[in-house]
């Protein structure tokens, strides 16, 4: 295969939605479909029954929620895919958000019974500002759902997104029978498998073929045959250009527990997706044929493989072929790396990878160096600065309550504060050794302190901290201005992890009031950047 062709089959993409909406169990079914699991687990694993591959996490298998986003990469009818399944949680929301820039299209999940929730509006966001193409998967059908035409509509009009149903579902809740595919004009109608392990056996046949109907109404069954007639009377087509540009969203139905429509859904993205596109760099395009090897790291992990207790660094392949043992430019420490140990990820299982093309998310092993953001590449010029950044919103101190274990505290915790979802600060003027947990949501905190006991054999207490927001200082205020600073009360002076000053409002209000009485130490919601940032 030509380097043109292995970049034209790569489809890299991220599985994103409001919490619950059914991601992770989709995920599951694609990866069914897709021929790279056999037996589909469940996100509610029972005792003799195995967890979903993406939350392999011990604190996700026992909350049935996902806190971080995982990596799929498997072959599928030609193509080479990299699923990224993502937490819908906001304290989360980082990590899903690192993602995004990361892959060239995103399924949009919906849960059919509510409709738009709030944070699926904000990753939509997120997509649209930069241009990601949408496919939407309206899930559980099974279960009582709003009328079809009703969430096409809010589509359009909450989302302000031109909306195209691919595929219509047949009955609704208890007699949701299939779905019908607008594009071949035939009906699809599952049979349920108990705990949608297997494939669901289908029979594609025609709308009015007999057993189609089931036990849906007589009057309900019209009712669907007439949406379908007025679809097809709006005359509308499938836009291919609109939905690469992000405007127009192809609109598939399902039931990713009872593996309704994962097929269709699987092979329509597949069909209308798009392969690896330019990354703009400083207004100058790379293209991913681009001859020089680039990507970035979006991601760090800890601690994916108990048996290995070390930490990945995940890349998003830009451009260039990769090759193992290649030497590379890292863009924080100016210096050129080998890399050694480079790893396909499928969930938490690795497998060393000798080469790999744009498009592809690989994990690479034994750097302590890099961080996130950082590019990796063999032009120096080439510099991406892809990753967003978040102002922490929730603080608490983290206290070790066993001195004996401090070895392993303090190593736990330096470990898990490099994958960047939390900061550690601590107070100026203060002989409290105890540091103080920033992050955007509270229940990083939890996090923090399961894997700290789980992977670090760590105890650790939470104790509430006073502050709700933060704000960095200019990086060359004098000690001696810090200490002629005037705070409302409540406020302290704190350090970052960089040793950049910031300093710990109790509210948004104290803050704006002390922008606005100290118009000469601006302040601001993020670190200042060194320029190789
Ligand atoms: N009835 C019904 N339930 C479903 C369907 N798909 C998923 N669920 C259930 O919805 C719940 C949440 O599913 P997940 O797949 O964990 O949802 P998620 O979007 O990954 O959640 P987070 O990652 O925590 O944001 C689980 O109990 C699933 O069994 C479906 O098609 N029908
Ligand atoms: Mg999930």
């Amino acid at each position: 295969m030509t380097f043109t062709q292995e970049i034209q089959r790569r489809r890299t993409f991220a599985i994103i939605s409001h919490p619950d909406a059914g991601k992770t169990t989709l995920t599951e079914k694609l990866l069914l479909y897709g021929g790279a699991v056999q037996l589909a687990g469940s996100v509610t694993a029972r005792k003799n029954q195995r967890a979903t591959t993406s939350d392999w996490m011990e604190l996700e298998k026992k909350r049935g929620i996902s806190i971080s986003s995982t990596v799929l990469q498997f072959d599928y009818d030609g193509y080479r895919l990299n699923l990224l399944d993502t937490p819908g949680h906001k304290d989360f929301s980082e990590d899903t958000y690192r993602v995004l820039t990361a892959v060239d299209a995103v399924v949009m999940v919906i849960d059919s019974a509510k409709g738009i929730e709030p944070q699926t509006r904000k990753l939509f966001e997120v997509c649209r500002q930069r241009g990601v193409p949408i496919f939407t998967f309206m899930n559980k059908c099974d279960r009582p759902m709003k009328e079809p035409l009703a969430l096409l509509d809010e589509l359009e009009r909450v989302l302000g997104i031109g909306a195209f149903p691919v595929n219509w579902p047949i009955g609704n809740g208890a007699d949701f029978q299939g779905v019908y595919d607008r594009q071949t004009k035939t009906m699809h109608t599952f049979e349920r498998v108990v705990g949608g392990k297997y494939r669901a056996p289908v029979i594609v046949g025609g709308l009015h073929d007999p057993e189609v109907r089931g036990n849906l109404s007589e009057a309900d069954f019209a009712k669907t045959v007439e949406e379908l007639e007025m679809l097809e009377h709006a005359g509308e087509i499938f836009d291919d250009a609109a939905v690469l540009a992000g405007k127009s969203t192809p609109v598939f139905f399902g039931s990713g527990v009872n593996n309704f429509g994962v097929q269709l859904l699987l092979d329509g993205f597949l069909k209308h997706s798009p392969a690896p596109k330019p990354r703009v760099m400083a207004g100058i395009e790379i293209a991913p044929e681009n001859p020089a090897f680039s990507g970035f790291i979006f991601k760090i992990q800890a601690n994916m493989d108990p048996k290995h207790r070390d930490r990945i660094a995940f890349i998003r392949v830009c451009s260039g072929k990769f090759d193992r043992d290649m030497t590379v430019h890292h863009s924080r420490s100016e210096k050129k790396v080998r890399l050694s140990s480079s790893h396909k990820l499928f969930g938490n299982e690795r497998e060393t990878v000798d080469e790999a093309y744009p498009g592809d998310v690989i994990g690479l092993v034994g750097h302590d160096s890099f961080g996130i953001g950082d590019t990796l590449t063999t032009d120096p010029k080439i510099l991406y600065k892809e990753i967003p950044r978040f102002t922490p919103e929730a603080f608490s101190y983290l206290h070790n309550p066993n001195t004996g274990k401090y070895k392993q505290f303090r190593q736990g915790l330096d470990q898990l504060l490099q994958e960047g979802v939390i900061q550690a600060l601590y107070l100026r003027n203060s002989s409290l050794k105890t540091p103080l947990l920033a992050a955007v949501g509270p229940l990083q905190f939890e996090v923090v302190q399961f894997r700290l006991e789980s992977e670090y054999g760590a105890e650790s207490r939470l104790e509430a901290a006073p502050w709700s927001v933060v704000r960095w200082l200019p990086t060359d205020i004098k000690e001696a201005d810090l200490d002629a600073l005037s705070l409302p009360t409540g406020a302290r002076v704190a350090y970052d992890i960089g040793k950049n000053p910031v300093i710990l409002f109790q509210n948004e209000w104290s803050a704006n009031y002390f922008g606005e009485t100290n118009k000469n130490t601006p302040l601001s919601a993020l670190p200042v950047q060194t320029a190789r940032e």
